[in-house]
């Protein structure tokens, strides 16, 4: 049976792909219960490479690419247990194009990596400034209503992994994705930095009080997450420099999204402040949700820095 799957695998792994390289990975279930078949390492590559010049897909041909991706952006896998019920938390405004790329590099790598996983953008209503950590906790309480995951990744829309290896789940400790970033010549720009591609279990989560509702505007609110971390006694768990390399799709910074000239006052503060500000002050309005075929997006009224 798994011999049979395996000549099935090669054969596709040859028809479909220039390099034969990544053939390897088929049949290796890095999220699964472990007992089946995987004997093969993962090598490390993405199945596709990056386009830098424009997806000419439509988003109902990505769509049709995913066949097994439910409504609303659900996929489990068939033939295993996965180990964990991830929610995948997408902070978002007029961001469509980076939308459909993710989601054509995303859906793949996230079937491959075994994850039973959702999708959810949480979308920001109005012409407020742009507030990215309350939406990621709103993207956590909403997905939370839908089904009893357990883990929850919070990911830039314009980040792309480069590597299977990196699996979008939770570790023993809170987990930073983005590791290695184009943008910064593929390191870290600094040790403490939380920012981009982050993985935290519910419980990590709740034991913070979720992220800091107050951050309106550019920047900081990674800082205070990681403040918040390590004054919960948690440390930090990192892929390596190869395997947590990532692509930012670039951009120019949006309209409504200025530096915050309040981050370095605030973040100073995270300790005093984490208490009464996160999860347990989190109030907000959802406008409306939309299942498309490969995301559920949650458009929400936030509010603004002085209400
Ligand atoms: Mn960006």
């Amino acid at each position: 049976m798994h011999a049979q799957r395996n000549r099935l695998c090669v054969l596709i792994c040859f028809v479909l792909c220039p390099s034969s390289s990544w053939c390897t990975t088929c049949g290796v279930f890095p999220a699964c219960k472990p007992g089946r078949s995987g004997k093969n390492e993962p090598n490390g590559q993405s199945r596709r490479s990056f386009c830098s010049e424009g997806l000419h897909s439509t988003s109902e041909e990505v769509a049709r690419m995913n066949p097994m991706v439910k409504a609303g952006g659900r996929f489990a896998p068939k033939d295993c247990i996965a180990l964990q019920k991830v929610a995948i938390i997408i902070p978002f405004r007029n961001r469509e194009e980076h939308l459909k790329y993710w989601l054509y590099y995303l859906h793949p790598i996230l079937q491959r990596q075994q994850l039973d996983y959702g999708i959810y953008v949480i979308n920001q209503d109005g012409e407020e400034e742009f507030n990215r950590a309350k939406l990621l906790n709103i993207g956590f309480a909403e997905a939370l209503k839908e089904y009893d995951y357990d883990c929850f990744v919070f990911s830039d829309v314009d980040l792309i992994p480069m590597d299977d290896r990196n699996t979008y789940k939770c570790y023993s400790q809170p987990r930073h994705l983005s590791v290695s970033m184009d943008k910064f010549g593929f390191r870290l720009p600094y040790n403490q930095y939380f920012g981009g591609v982050s993985a935290l279990s519910k419980e990590q989560f709740t034991k913070i009080n979720g992220f800091p509702n107050n951050y309106w505007g550019w920047g900081g609110e990674d800082d205070d997450i990681y403040n918040r971390l390590v004054f919960k006694g948690m440390g930090i768990s990192r892929p390596d420099a190869v395997i947590g390399k990532c692509r930012m799709i670039r951009h120019s910074r949006d309209r409504k999204n200025e530096p915050n000239p309040e981050r370095f006052d605030r973040i100073a503060h995270t300790r005093e402040t984490m208490n009464s500000d996160g999860l347990n002050t989190l109030s907000y309005k959802v406008l409306r949700t939309d299942k498309y075929p490969l995301y559920t997006k949650i458009t929400v009224d936030i509010g603004s820095p002085n209400s």
